[in-house]
């Protein structure tokens, strides 16, 4: 397993130039190799192919964006656990029959109520985005997260974790060990 992340701390720019710069954002960028898709079938999707994700940890938003080799029509599944001081829990997008659907599961059963949480799928430009509001978090100081992508077929499944080369990946996916700060 080899893991490729760099960190961009707006932070420390912000404070060294400037008492009045903008809000600071964390930002982490991951890197995944083309081919890594785990999969039960012969043929692989390629749409589940994780190439790069982005998390930020934003003034009012956490965002992701994540981008695949080729975001075909159809069913697809996005999850983006996150990490916090206090919680853990494992924002998704899930589309089925033309419809997409975004949740916020606790770790437990259930799901979290979060006005604002907006997830879109772009298939002409392979991406995924999703969006969490930070008070659906608790406002925390930090974040860690994960990616992963999955897509059943004739009742087999593909996988791939941004943060795995290979494998077949466990649920929710691997945090980064990354702590992106808002304060
Ligand atoms: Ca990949
Ligand atoms: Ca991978």
């Amino acid at each position: 397993m080899r893991v490729r992340t760099t960190l961009v701390t707006l932070a420390a720019v912000a404070a060294v130039t400037s008492v009045a710069a903008p809000a600071a954002a964390d930002v982490e960028v991951v890197g995944d190799p083309r081919g890594d898709t785990s999969t039960e079938d012969r043929e692989v999707s390629r749409a589940t192919d994780i190439v790069r994700v982005r998390g930020e940890h934003a003034n009012s938003t956490v965002r992701f964006r994540l981008r695949v080799v080729d975001l075909t029509p159809g069913y697809f599944f996005a999850d983006f656990p996150i990490s916090t001081p206090d919680d853990f829990v494992d924002a998704s997008i899930f589309r089925r029959d033309g419809q997409v659907d975004v949740s916020l599961s606790p770790n437990g059963p259930g799901s979290i109520e979060c006005d604002g949480l907006r997830g879109r799928l772009f298939n002409r430009s392979d991406t995924v985005e999703l969006r969490v509001p930070r008070s659906c978090l608790g406002n925390p100081r930090w974040i860690r997260f994960g990616s992963g992508t999955g897509v059943v077929r004739n009742g087999f499944q593909d996988r791939d974790d941004a943060r795995l080369d290979g494998g077949f990946p466990a649920f929710p996916s691997a945090l980064g060990e990354q702590r992106l700060f808002r304060d």
